[in-house]
């Protein structure tokens, strides 16, 4: 049966680091090419509709831990911390497989990408369960440490913001449309990329309540995927809006 090889988590964890920089290195001056950014109609071919992709590309992040938690053999009853977290990450996809894409209005899907995002949910759902329900040691009283604490309170904080976020960029399309338009409320108020900001402080915030390499790896590869894409989105609107809120910032709120 499986057991813990603190080797695997090292390098795994390593390499998601390292795709984290590439990503950063790929997408500052280029956005990756889906959604607002993609190229004009240039195929329509090799695409899945919007619902479908993000089903099929989040599915993983959800599966794959919920397995590694359900199968393990016998049941890993101690410490309640382990199992909590692995709750969190799995209640997190979850929403993003089973309840975002239902209801999503994006445009259809470019299938590459798809094929990409889904590999990196099988990886990064392996790695974050793998290390969870396999390796992680916590005290018996974790749930009372003040980084458990805070942590939690974030990542609710930050799933809070996304979810919101989500909600009501998808309020600014009736069904089948597919035009953008000025996000309006809530944090959009401050910020162009109000639902990346959301992610972003939910994944630090489980890093915090995990406090291990492979959840500080995934938070930091977040904000290198999706803070260039809030970045790109604000220059997308200020460059299509000429009424586009000047004192609206791209990712941190008055900050950036
Ligand atoms: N999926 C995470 N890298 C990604 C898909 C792409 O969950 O090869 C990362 C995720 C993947 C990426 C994933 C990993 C890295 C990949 C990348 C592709 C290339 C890259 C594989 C897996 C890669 C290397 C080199 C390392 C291998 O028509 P539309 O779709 O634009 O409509 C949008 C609509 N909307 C508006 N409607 C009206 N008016 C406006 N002004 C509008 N603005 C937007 O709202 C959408 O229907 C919807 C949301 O759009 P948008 O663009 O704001 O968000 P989106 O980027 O689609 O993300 C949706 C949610 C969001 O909550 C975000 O926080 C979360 O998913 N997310 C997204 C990406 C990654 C991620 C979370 C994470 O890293 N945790």
């Amino acid at each position: 049966s499986m057991q813990c090889f603190p080797g695997l988590v090292l390098a795994l964890s390593s390499l998601l680091g390292a795709l984290a920089l590439l990503q950063l290195s790929l997408y500052l001056r280029v956005p990756s090419r889906y959604g607002k950014h993609e190229e004009r109609l240039c195929r329509q071919r090799g695409r899945l509709p919007a619902r479908c992709a993000w089903f099929l590309q989040e599915l993983p992040s959800f599966l794959v831990p919920a397995l590694l938690l359900a199968l393990r053999s016998p049941p890993r009853l101690e410490p309640l911390g382990c199992r909590l977290l692995c709750c969190l990450f799995c209640w997190h996809y979850f929403y993003r497989t089973f309840i975002y894409p239902f209801f999503t209005r994006g445009r259809p899907f470019p299938l590459q990408l798809l094929f990409f995002g889904m590999l990196f949910c099988i990886y990064n759902g392996f790695l974050q369960g793998y290390y969870l329900i396999y390796c992680a040691e916590y005290p018996n009283d974790w749930c009372t440490d003040i980084r458990f604490t805070s942590g939690l309170l974030l990542f609710l904080l930050g799933m809070g913001i996304n979810i919101h976020s989500d909600l009501l960029l998808r309020q600014l399309r009736k069904p089948g449309e597919v035009t953008y338009k000025i996000p309006q409320g809530g944090l959009f108020t401050y910020v162009s990329g109000a639902n990346y900001f959301g992610e972003i402080v939910e994944w630090f915030g489980f890093a915090i309540a995990t406090w291990s390499l492979p959840a500080f790896a995934f938070a930091f590869f977040t904000l290198c995927c999706i803070g260039p894409r809030a970045y790109h989105h604000h220059r997308y609107y200020l460059k299509t809006f000429t009424d586009y809120p000047k004192s609206r910032k791209a990712l941190i709120p008055f900050v950036f």
